[in-house]
């Protein structure tokens, strides 16, 4: 009962004070999907489906942040703190490449 009360407020909370969360999967060492739209104040959740570790981080002034090490299964939450738009990159597949747009 007290844990389906806590996900309803946390919906609630989502959806207008703290902004949407957009989620992204790291799977076959890409980001899904490649290109996202965002407000600031979003959240964006990088997921990791393959069956190795994954990083993802930007060098953007603003929205600065980096997951480390990103073990199967492990999730890393990042908040889009400025209306800067970035590239995130995976520190060990050079290829995977996700471009976010901020408005
Ligand atoms: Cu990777």
């Amino acid at each position: 009962m007290k844990k389906s009360i806590v996900l309803v407020l946390g919906l609630a909370l989502g959806s207008s004070a703290f902004g949407a969360e957009h989620v992204v999967d790291q799977l076959g060492r890409k980001f899904i999907p490649a290109t996202l739209k965002v407000k600031v104040g979003d959240t964006i959740r990088f997921k990791n489906s393959d069956p190795f570790a994954h990083n993802a981080y930007t060098d953007d002034k603003i929205n600065e942040f980096d997951t480390g090490m990103q073990a199967t299964g492990q999730d890393a939450v990042m908040n889009v703190k400025g209306k800067s738009s970035f590239k995130v990159q995976c520190a060990i597949h050079p290829e995977m490449l996700l471009d976010v747009k901020v408005d």
